[in-house]
This record gives C-alpha cells, structure tokens and sequence, in this order.
C-alpha cells in the first residue's frame, strides 16, 4: 500500500473559505503542501492582496477571491470562476466565520442573525454550490470548520455556539445525503487557536499579567498552552485525502485535550 499516495493531494482542487490568514491560510498551505491547487476567498481586496502575497511567500500560487460567503449570487460565480480556473472543486473547507462575544440579553437580533449568516448558513449556501460538481466528478471532501462550542457553551457566545451546534449537525447531514455519491463530509473541532480572533483572549494586561480567559484555558488544556493554527494541518490534510474515504459525518476535535480534561486544579 503506497501510504504516501494515501494522502497525496495531487491533481485536486481546494477552496478554503476565509482563507486570507488565521486558521483558513494554515489549512490552505497544508493542502497545498500535499499537493491541491488552492482557491480561497476574503471580502476585501487589501486582505486578498496581503494574502496572495503570504501565499506566494510560501511558493503557493493560490488563486483568490473576493466573496462574501453569505451571499448566494456572490458563491455561484466563485465556484463558476474556479471551477474555469482550477477545474472542479474536489475539497471544500468551510472556514471563514466570524464571532461576536456579547451577553445574551444584550445581544440584538441583528447581530445574532450575522453570526448564525456567516457560521452556518454560508457553509450550506458553499456546500450548495459545490456539491453538483462533486457527484458529477464521483466524489468529494467538505470539511466544516466547527468548535468546541459544537459541543460546550458558555457566557457571551450564545450565536456562535448556536451556529457552531448547528455546524455540527449539518456536517452529518451532507454525510448522510451525500455519503451515496462518495461525497464525504466531516469537521474539524479546533479548541483555542492563537489566531486574530481569539487575540482579545489573550490581550497582556496593563500590570504585564497574562489574560484570565488566557489563564483559565491553560488550566484547561493537558498540553498547558494554546493551539497554532499548524496544529490543524495533519487533520485537515487526512480529512481531505483518500485516507479517510470511510470516515464521514465525524467531528475531529483538535483541542489539546481540553473536552476530555476536568481542568486543573486552581
Ligand atoms: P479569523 O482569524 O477571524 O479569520 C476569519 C476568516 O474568515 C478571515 O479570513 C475573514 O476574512 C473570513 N471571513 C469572515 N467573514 C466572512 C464572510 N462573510 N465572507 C468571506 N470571508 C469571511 O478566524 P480564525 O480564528 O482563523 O477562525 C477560522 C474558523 O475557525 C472560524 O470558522 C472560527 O469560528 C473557527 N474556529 C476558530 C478557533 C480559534 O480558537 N481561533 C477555534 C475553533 C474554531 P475577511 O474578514 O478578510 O473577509
Ligand atoms: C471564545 C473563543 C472560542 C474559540 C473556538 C473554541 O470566545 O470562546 O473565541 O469560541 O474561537 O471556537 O473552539
């Protein structure tokens, strides 16, 4: 069995949603290394351009887009353009998403439909789009990018961990309908990842002290730090290959361990 054909890459091709840098750009640059052409998109041109750049650092000639993923019209005419670019879209990762920490209560219905628009309805408006192509070409990878908050909440992420549970669900559906066509669909569960997003989290405090947020999480992972995004590289590379053509509507938590961990004591 050659293992490293397994996991080869080569001759596919991969959209990484939200890719312009944090978790999206590490994903895109794994794929990348094993072989697939890659596709991404963010919503504005200074991050595009910044982005083609990094990528071009790293001798990856990705190819970008400027898409709002919540924006049906928008992703049609991505996939379309990619599709003539890079030729169908074999890997999907449903990656850009946003996150908005405000206590429940004071939280208005507007923000909490932007949160749920962009975590877990653009995955299905992406998948929608993509999965045509797949069944034609007799298979496919959709890899959702969940969280822990698929599976735990807690104060001021009510939209998001909403979003995120429902992420979940929608990974085993598209498993479920999908599966038949050789379509396989599963997710990524980071736990806390050193990226723009969490970096409130991890803010020095004015006395040089760590973030309690910061310290809490580091009570609460065996491995005693934070994630990086190269942490998801290998998952995102084995989702995506052949290796795991029997392996669909499964949520691969990469957290260091916090779900299983009670946390240590203070
Ligand atoms: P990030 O650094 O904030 O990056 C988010 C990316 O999504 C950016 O490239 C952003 O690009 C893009 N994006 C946001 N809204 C978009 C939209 N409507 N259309 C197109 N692109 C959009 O976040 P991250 O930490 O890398 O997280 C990436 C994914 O992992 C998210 O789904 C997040 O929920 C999830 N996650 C993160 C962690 C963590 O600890 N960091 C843990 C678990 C899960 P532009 O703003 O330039 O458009
Ligand atoms: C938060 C964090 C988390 C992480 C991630 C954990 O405020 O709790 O942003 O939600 O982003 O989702 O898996």
């Amino acid at each position: 069995m050659d293992m490293y054909k397994m996991f080869s890459l080569e001759g596919k091709t991969a959209l990484v949603t939200g890719a312009a840098y944090g978790i999206g750009f590490a994903i895109a640059e794994a794929l990348a290394g094993a072989g697939a052409k890659i596709a991404f998109n963010c919503r504005g041109q200074e991050h595009l351009e910044k982005a083609l750049e990094a990528y071009r650092e790293k001798g990856i000639e990705a190819k970008g887009y400027i898409c709002d993923v919540t924006d049906e019209q928008q992703v049609v005419q991505m996939a379309a353009d990619i599709e003539r670019e890079l030729g169908t879209i074999d890997i999907l990762v449903n990656n850009a998403g946003i996150i908005k920490r405000i206590p429940m209560h004071e939280m208005s219905a507007e923000e909490f439909r932007q949160v749920v628009d962009i975590d877990l309805n653009a995955p299905f408006i992406v998948s929608k789009a993509v999965i045509p192509g797949m069944i034609k070409k007799g298979h496919g990878k959709i890899i959702n990018i969940c969280s822990m908050m698929s599976e735990l909440g807690r104060e001021t992420v009510s939209a998001y961990a909403a979003a995120k549970g429902g992420l979940k669900m929608l990974t085993k559906n598209i498993a479920s309908e999908y599966g038949a066509y050789n379509i396989q669909c599963n997710g990524i569960g980071p736990g806390y990842i050193a990226t723009p997003q969490t970096a409130p989290l991890r803010e020095v405090q004015a006395d040089g002290s760590r973030h309690p947020f910061d310290r809490f999480i580091i009570g609460k992972t065996p491995a005693a730090r934070w994630g990086n995004p190269k942490d998801l590289m290998g998952p995102a590379v084995f989702l995506a290959s052949d290796a795991s053509d029997f392996v669909n509507g499964h949520i691969l938590y990469v957290d260091g361990g916090i779900l299983a961990y009670i946390g240590k004591q203070p």
